[in-house]
């Protein structure tokens, strides 16, 4: 199961864990989308289930989980993708409903999305939970305030799952990407098209494939192998707030 999968690294991880053969739950708000990569998928023979609810929804998210088919209920990979960033301003300027989305999605709703998969998988002893977290989990950059704070708690989340669940075969990944192209910055930046381009310009970034790559890896180590933590830099970015740009 993939949360937002419609885009960006969501997409890519479904794309990979097509190729790789798995059957895939994709998950997100824009239902035409999701329709619309089920069918590309399909066509390339993998089997897909769609579920189209907001993670923000605890009921609606609830009612998804609660009403899987049989054949669909053991969820043995749950990749928690589904997040944002909105604004970047200091953090005594910032907005309450950007903030507020931002903790509701990337901290409340991987929790809800946790809640409901992990009883599961610890019952049948089996399953990998892979969060994406971020280098701005590690150290707070400029303006980068609450999202930086909401990715260092999915760190701490993860951590925090991976001593709770160590008495079972359950393993917990923490993927942590630097700069990659996606729709990351069109988001943040309300729309702004061409200051979200600006973030990409004079560097080679880092494309959701990317990380969908080692989210494969992970997920297919040996059994007795749990990739803890993962970060994952373009080649010219030092840190969350080294970016040099040629
Ligand atoms: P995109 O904007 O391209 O994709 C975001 C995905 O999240 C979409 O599929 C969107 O689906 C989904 N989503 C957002 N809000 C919700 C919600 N409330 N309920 C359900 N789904 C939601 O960005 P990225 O692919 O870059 O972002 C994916 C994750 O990667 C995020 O957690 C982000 O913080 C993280 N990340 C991104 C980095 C980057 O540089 N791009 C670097 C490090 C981490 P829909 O709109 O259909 O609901
Ligand atoms: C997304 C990458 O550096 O913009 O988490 O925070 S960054």
């Amino acid at each position: 199961m993939i949360t937002g999968a419609t885009s960006g690294i969501g997409l890519g991880c479904a794309r990979k864990f097509a190729a790789n053969g798995d059957r895939l739950i994709l998950t997100g708000r824009r239902a035409q989308l999701l329709e619309e990569i089920c069918q590309e998928l399909t066509a390339n023979g993998t089997e897909v289930l769609t579920l189209s609810f907001d993670v923000r929804d605890r009921e609606a998210a609830t009612r998804a989980i609660n009403t899987l088919p049989e054949a669909w209920r053991n969820i043995d990979v749950l990749v928690n993708n589904a997040g944002l960033a909105l604004g970047l301003e200091p953090e005594y300027e910032g907005s309450f409903e950007d903030w507020e989305t931002m903790i509701d999605t990337n901290i409340k709703g991987l929790l809800t999305m946790t809640r409901l998969i992990v009883p599961g998988m610890v019952a049948r002893d089996r399953g990998h939970i892979i969060n994406i977290g971020s280098v701005a989990g590690d150290a707070a950059y400029a303006n980068g305030n609450v999202y930086c704070a909401t990715k260092s708690a999915v760190k701490t989340l993860s951590d925090g799952l991976r001593i709770d669940v160590a008495n079972s075969a359950v393993r917990v990944t923490n993927l942590k990407p630097g700069l990659v192209e996606t729709n990351f910055s069109n988001t943040r930046f309300h729309g702004d098209t061409e200051r979200a381009a600006n973030v990409y310009k004079g560097i080679k970034p880092l494309t959701g494939d990317d990380i969908a790559d080692v989210a494969v890896y992970a997920a297919n180590a040996p059994a007795h192998v749990q990739i803890a933590e993962v970060l994952i830099l373009a080649t010219h970015q030092g840190s969350g707030s080294v970016i040099v740009r040629k």
